[in-house]
Order: C-alpha cells, then structure tokens, then sequence
C-alpha cells in the first residue's frame, strides 16, 4: 500500500495537528477581529482567510528557532507558527502599549518581534523583500546556517523591491526564500490585469533561481516546497522563489466593498476548496484529527481567544509622551 502524504515528508501526527491547529487559530482570531471592527472596536482589519494553509505550511518547513520571518500584512498563519501569541496580534489590534510590534503606532498586520526573528514590513508593499536579502546577505558573511522566508502578494511582485530583492540574491546566491501568496487579486484588480506573464513563478528564471508554483491550499505541498527551498539556501544552492495559488476569501480590508468588482458565485467557488475545511478532511481520513481532540482543540482556541479579546479591550495605550519613541535613534 501507498504512504500517505505526511509519512512520505516525515510529518509525525503531532505536527499535523500542530499545523491544523496554526491554521485554525489564525482563521479564528481572524473571524473575532471582524466582530470585532463592525462592533466600532477596533479600526482596521487585514485578512488572512483562504491564505492560511500556505503560511503555516511554510512556516512549518522552516526551523523556527534559527530562520527568520519577513512577512507581509496577511501573514497571521506564518508570525502565529514564529511565536507570536493571540494576545501579542489582538494587544495590536486594539493598538495597545503591550502591542509587540509597535505599541499601537502602526496599523494591524505589520508584524515585527525581534525574540521571534519577525523583522517588519513598512506600509509601502514590498519593503521586507530586500530586507530579507539583506539578513540573508549578512548570515552568509558570517557564515550563519538560517535562510530567510520574505512573502508578498502577486501585485506586489510588480514592485521594484521584488526585482531588485530577487536579481541581488540571484547573483549573490543567497539562502532566501520568495514566496509570493498569489491570491487573484490586488485589491480590486485581478490577476490577469496584474501580470503580463504566465505565472509570477516563471519570474524566477530571469534571476537565476528555480521558480515553482504549488496549491496553496495544500499545506503539504506547500511544506514540501518551502522544505526543499530551505535545503537549497542552507547547502549554499541559493534563493527559491515559490508561487502559492489560493484566493482571498474576505475583502481586501474592512475598508473595502469586494462586491463591487467580483461576484458572490466566485468566492461561493473558491470557498469550496479552503483548505480549513479540506485539510480537516484529510485529517479525519487518516484518523488524526479525532471528534474528541476536534473539540478539545476548538474549546481550547476559543478560550484563548476570549481571554485575549478581554485582556487587550482592557488593556491601556501607549503614554502620549511616547509617541516619538523609536523614531529616531534612542542611545
Ligand atoms: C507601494 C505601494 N503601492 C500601493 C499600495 C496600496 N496597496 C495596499 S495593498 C495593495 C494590494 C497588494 O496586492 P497583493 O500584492 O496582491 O497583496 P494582497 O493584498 O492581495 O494579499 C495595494 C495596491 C501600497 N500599500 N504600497
Ligand atoms: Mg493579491
């Protein structure tokens, strides 16, 4: 008889459900943060729905004690699986002092947590591209192990930084892993009035890398990938630029009307392969993901997510003589 999938990449069952779990959690607090914006209680959400089995797989690939962490706005799954807690995103999205990425001075979804190797994005897409060539580029004079995960969406690999970011590690052979969530949109415009090309993994020959596309509503393919992306970097092979397909599954923002420039029968569509629903399936196929560590898993996050909510809408902002902290260089 065949292996399954996992057994074939090494994944015991504890990691399955470590991953399922990153997953769920993610999709969860997601779910609160909107309750939580149409309440008028917090300003502003980003979404990580229908993208999630691709950062987790991801991250999952990685060893997490060592490689960093650049990622972009949506990434929940990946700064959930690098460490950051529930009560860390919601304290930033409540814009609390406790916030770790910032004390309540950036928007949500710009994760930076220095004790988990999370390095920030800016606002303008695509900053953390070169970013994560840089820190690839300094571990590699210092003759470092680590690799370093940078991830954007197709619209954003348009942008200069990715071309930049790209041809410098190309050239440099540098141990960075480009993985572009392609989720069919940029905000209003969809994928085909975003690239000329095929596919934004054909990208990947024009600087000397391999350039694949996976499902990314397949955690394992994505684990796989991001795996041998890894090994790559690590054996000094160079940079892998990884296209993940999967499809945003909430508006933009919650300042954004997605009915406007796409129809309700697409997302209906796209819904019926999220992976939360089809990776539970496959858990419950090979008799890992039982009714009974369901509930205690879904009672567990439920919990924590409650107590997180209530801690953060208790919690105080930031002093107001802070607000130019970390602007400028403190001694
Ligand atoms: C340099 C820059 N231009 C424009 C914007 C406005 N903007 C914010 S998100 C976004 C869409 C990015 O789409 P994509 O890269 O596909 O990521 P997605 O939101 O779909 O995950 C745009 C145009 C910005 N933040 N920065
Ligand atoms: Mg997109």
């Amino acid at each position: 008889m065949e292996k399954p999938r996992h057994e074939e990449l090494g994944l015991s069952e504890n990691e399955l459900l470590t991953m399922y779990e990153l997953m769920l959690t993610a999709r969860k607090v997601d779910e609160r943060m909107w309750l939580l914006n149409r309440a008028g209680k917090i300003p502003f959400v980003i979404s990580c729905q229908g993208q999630e089995a691709a950062q987790v797989g991801a991250a999952m690939a990685l060893n997490r004690e060592e490689d960093y962490a650049l990622p972009y706005y949506r990434d929940m799954g990946v700064v959930l699986a690098f460490g950051m807690t529930i009560r860390d995103i919601m304290m930033s999205s409540f814009a609390k002092a406790e916030d770790p990425n910032s004390a309540g001075r950036q928007m949500p979804g710009h994760f930076g947590q220095r004790k988990n190797r999370i390095v920030t994005g800016s606002s303008p897409v695509t900053t953390q591209v070169p970013h994560a060539v840089g820190i690839a580029l300094a571990g590699k004079m210092q003759k470092e192990s680590f690799v370093t995960l940078t991830t954007f969406g197709e619209g954003s690999s348009n942008q200069g930084d990715f071309h930049e970011g790209a041809n410098f590690a190309g050239v440099h052979n540098l141990p960075v892993i480009f993985m572009c969530e392609n989720n069919k949109y940029a905000i209003s415009v969809p994928v085909e009035k975003q690239l000329a090309c095929e596919s934004v993994a054909d990208r990947g020959q024009g600087y000397g890398m391999p350039g694949i596309q996976v499902d990314g509503n397949d955690p394992l393919a994505v684990y796989e990938a991001v795996k041998k992306a890894a090994e790559r970097g690590r054996n000094g092979e160079g940079p892998t630029l990884i296209e993940t397909l999967s499809y945003r599954l909430t508006a933009h923002s919650s300042d954004d009307d997605d009915r406007s420039y796409r129809s309700q029968e697409e997302v209906e569509e796209a819904k019926k392969k999220d992976a939360l629903v089809t990776f539970a399936a496959y858990l419950r196929e090979h008799n890992i993901l039982t009714a009974e560590k369901e509930e205690e898993m879904d009672e567990r996050i439920q919990q924590e997510i409650d107590e997180a909510t209530e801690a953060a809408e208790d919690a105080p902002y930031a002093d107001a003589e802070d607000a130019l902290k970390y602007v400028y260089h403190e001694s």
